[in-house]
């Protein structure tokens, strides 16, 4: 689309809020993340309907679209599955070697990374935490607080998401409580 002269700026980033022009919304329940939680049986207990997440996204260019920039915002809602704390599915990019950022707005969380031969490190997140996910490195966000947490993303419009891998190897370490404190187990 060609633009001239002064144009209304199509989307807005302020405080929680992404909003704009093509603003995409998704929504995951319990439901959506069977497998991905260490207890089951935890998991059968609760209710399927139980919204985890949701992301808010500004998509400029279609997916796959070389050279473009995506921002999105998830609000990960507290809580824990047995012992394991709410957490995002997690994915690779399917285009490997793309790199994200990720930073904290609010509440208190744990990014969780693996690389290829599957070593695993967190970083906690809380106001401010700015992450450079670097690219062939998988990553998972847990929420660790007691409030709804909080984050911003910016990753490349080519980057894909691999969610497959991990549905079926997972990350080699779980983000559990333990003694009150999270611990990667
Ligand atoms: C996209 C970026 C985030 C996640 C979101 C949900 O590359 O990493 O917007 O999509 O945090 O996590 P997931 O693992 O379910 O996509
Ligand atoms: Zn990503």
């Amino acid at each position: 689309m060609t633009k001239e002269g002064i144009v209304e700026t199509p989307y807005r980033f302020l405080g929680e809020v992404m909003d704009g022009e093509g603003a995409r919304f998704s929504t995951r329940i319990l439901g959506d993340l069977e497998g991905i939680f260490a207890d089951a049986d935890a998991l059968a207990k609760m209710d399927k309907d139980t919204v985890a997440y949701k992301v808010a996204s500004i998509e400029p260019v279609p997916q796959g679209t070389p050279g473009g920039l995506y921002m999105g915002i998830t609000y990960l809602s507290p809580g824990k599955v047995g012992a394991e704390y709410f957490m995002t599915k997690g994915h690779f990019h399917s285009n490997r070697d793309t790199a994200e950022y990720y930073w904290c707005l609010k509440g208190e969380g744990m990014l969780i990374l693996m690389d290829e031969e599957r070593n695993v490190w967190a970083e906690r997140m809380h106001p401010g935490t700015l992450h450079y996910i670097p690219g062939c490195v998988a990553h998972r966000v847990a929420n660790v607080g007691g409030d709804t947490l909080v984050f911003a993303a910016s990753w490349p419009s080519d980057a894909g998401h691999d969610y497959a891998s991990i549905a079926s190897e997972g990350f080699a370490k779980r983000l559990l409580e333990v003694n009150g404190e999270p611990k990667l187990v």
